[in-house]
């Protein structure tokens, strides 16, 4: 092996990725490793979170000598208020992707669809029912117009609490209640924040924190909730479903087409299109036998959960995909998608396309995607693909052969029924075999991938020792796309590995003991299944009962942030491969790692090696289990020696 290849094997874990940065250097094109090579030496005051920039008496940064800013500010209120910020930043993110869909449920159910179409009628009945909205003898139509009312409301509204409160469990409710962080309206709680944020408002870092899990609530039961429900009821219930994971997806026989971002109502239509017998044809005429469609970051999840059309990759191989070469078109629309796209494109042939008024790029072409005249704005971008599969240079091709078989498509409903059968969908089976200890817990691993440390080894490292260890993980984003690529996403590997107990209870039910749940907004399917927990019985009254852990192995974005704080108000306690950028405070960082495991039953946890956090999860699984008194005696002692040891 070249020295260069040991170099980039240090950087990423699967082969593709491998292979493909080392034609990155061949080909002399910058990525955004190369990029973090150069971006070394981060700014220690922006780490630690003491560089204030809210106001133009500033920049301040916070040191021994100058403890304050221009206006006074300490180090708790600049390092609170920067995190208050973050929060926001990943709440709108997810929320203006679930308004969106409301608007295109709501154009539907008046006529007006575009194209689109309510796909799961049970679904929409389902959440119609939980809403109290009448549905009996009514149709679809009137129904979804109800349903699209009332969840365009809960942006809006100004002093009634949100009602997709009311799918939590009454004790998380009722703790909301008691630290007064019942959310009102998601666009309000958004605007409050900012507000209370910009100079001489907000000073007191703990009740700057507060109306982060505030704001936080309106994203994981409000925004992101409202996202994964309509997304369902538009394009379909995902039920489970077979595909393929990494860059050995894109064919060289055919035109491919990747489409990379997150709105579901553009990748929805692009899946339509290429199946299109007019596209067939067009195809044929430009020499293919049919175009190549496949998915990068979580709008891939999106379409691998409904349609089974394969991942590419995960957010760090958005450029790689394009080294490969092979790429006819990159189609994108909002979140994690990298401005450096059109400048790595420009080295081969591929086009980037922009297709949405707020998220443009300087060097990619703005094509804007008709949502009220989708198919036929889809099928232009796949012809105007298949135009380019002409300037395609063989000698620049080199596609991976990496390319892993998955089982995804786990929603609630389908693991529900996979529990209990058609007739009694039920979570009972999962909650007997948590009692009976044969599962030790569920935990969800999420987040994206960062090149601050060896791609994708955290994620897959801490994935197989869970599930060694008897724990049940479900996966959203971009890190079920590492265990995908891993080919951890089948039955057949992973029970290999997995340990005793939960090898007999997947065997039993027919399913992989890692879940793939979705994208990032789906993170709420994750909430709603420690929901039906719940409900189930047998595992406490609240969330925070439930031997659950959240992990953010290799996250980066603001949206992961927002999901951590959301998971930590509703009880879940938060691993994070990363720290957040706090550390200039160690108020804050008290009250974010310890003390809401007072308020909330849950808080983060800074564990940087898998290995330990391996530890760290068992024994807060442990914990938990303990005080629901479903701990084995022998094992109860062997946490009671280790804890003696550590004293
Ligand atoms: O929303 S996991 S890198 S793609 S932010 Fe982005 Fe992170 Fe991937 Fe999806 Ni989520």
């Amino acid at each position: 092996m070249s020295e260069e290849n040991k170099k980039i094997e240090d950087q990423v874990w699967d082969p593709a990725s491998v292979e493909i940065l080392a034609k990155a250097e061949t080909d002399c094109v910058d990525t955004c490793f190369s990029r973090m090579d150069t971006q070394k030496n981060q700014c220690k005051f922006g780490t630690s979170g003491i560089c204030c920039r809210i106001c133009h008496m500033g920049p301040c940064r916070i040191t021994k000598k100058s403890p304050l800013g221009v206006c006074g500010a300490n180090a708790d209120t600049i390092v609170a208020r920067n995190y208050l910020r973050e929060v926001v930043g990943g709440t709108a993110a997810h929320s203006d992707h679930g308004r969106h869909l409301v608007l295109r449920l709501k154009k539907v159910a008046e006529g007006k669809g575009g194209g689109y179409q309510i796909k799961d009628e049970m679904a929409l009945r389902r959440i119609a029912k939980d809403f109290k909205i009448e549905e009996e003898g009514r149709t679809k139509e009137k129904v979804a117009l109800d349903l699209a009312n009332l969840l365009l409301g809960e942006f809006t509204s100004q002093e009634e609490k949100l009602k997709t409160l009311s799918l939590a469990p009454l004790m998380q409710q009722n703790i909301w209640k008691y630290h007064n962080i019942l959310p009102v309206g998601i666009d309000r709680l958004i605007v409050e924040a900012m507000h209370r944020t910009h100079i001489g408002v907000d000073h007191d870092y703990k009740n700057l924190l507060m109306s982060a899990f505030r704001t936080s609530l309106v994203d994981g039961w409000g925004g992101s909730r409202i996202a994964t429900l309509v997304s369902d009821i538009l394009f379909g219930t995902p039920s489970p479903v077979r595909s393929n994971a990494n860059l050995g997806v894109l064919s060289e026989k055919t035109p491919n087409i990747l489409v990379h971002g997150h709105e579901p109502e553009l990748s929805e239509m692009l899946a339509v299109a290429v199946n299109d017998p007019e596209i067939k044809e067009y195809v044929k005429a430009a020499g293919a036998d049919g175009v190549t469609l496949s998915g990068i970051c979580c709008t891939a999840n999106e379409i691998l959960m409904r349609h089974g059309i394969p991942i590419a990759g995960s957010f760090l191989q958005q450029e790689l995909a394009v080294i490969t070469g092979a790429v006819e078109m990159m189609i994108i629309d909002v979140q994690c998608c990298m401005p450096s796209l059109p400048k790595v494109a420009k080295s081969y042939h591929t086009e980037i396309v922009s297709t949405t008024e707020i998220a443009k790029t300087i060097g990619a072409t703005h094509v804007r995607f008709e949502t009220n005249d989708a198919l036929r704005s889809a099928k232009e971008l796949v012809k105007r693909a298949i135009d380019n599969y002409k300037n395609r240079d063989p000698e620049k091709v080199s596609i991976p052969s990496a390319n892993s078989p998955l089982i995804g498509g786990f929603s609630v409903n389908a693991i529900k029924y996979m529990l209990g059968g058609t007739f009694r969908p039920s979570f009972r089976p999962l909650n007997d075999a948590i009692i009976a200890d044969r599962i030790k817990g569920i935990v969800g691993i999420v987040g994206c991938t960062n090149p601050k440390s060896k791609v994708d080894a955290y994620i897959n490292i801490l994935t197989l020792e869970l599930i060694k260890r008897n724990v049940l993980v479900l996966k959203t984003g971009c890190a079920a796309v590492s265990s995908a690529k891993e080919g951890m996403m089948t039955p057949e590997t992973a029970l290999e590995k997995a340990g005793k107990g939960l090898r007999e209870v997947c065997e039993a039910i027919g399913i992989p003991p890692i879940l793939h749940m979705g994208s990032c907004v789906d993170n709420t399917r994750i909430l709603e299944a420690a929901t039906e927990i719940v409900f189930e019985g047998g595992l406490g009254e609240g969330i925070s009962q439930v031997p659950a852990v959240g992990v953010a192995p290799e996250w980066m974005s603001e949206k992961a942030i927002a999901i951590g704080c959301y998971f930590v108000a509703s009880g879940i306690d938060v691993i994070l491969g990363y720290p957040f950028h706090i550390s200039g405070s160690e108020n804050v960082t008290r009250f974010l790692n310890e003390e809401t495991k007072k308020l909330f039953g849950g808080s983060f946890h800074n564990v940087p090696d898998p290995h330990d956090a391996v530890d760290k999860i068992m024994e807060l699984l442990h914990n938990k289990r303990e005080k629901l008194g479903i701990n084995k005696k022998a094992e109860r002692k062997l946490f009671d020696m280790k804890d003696r040891r550590e004293l």
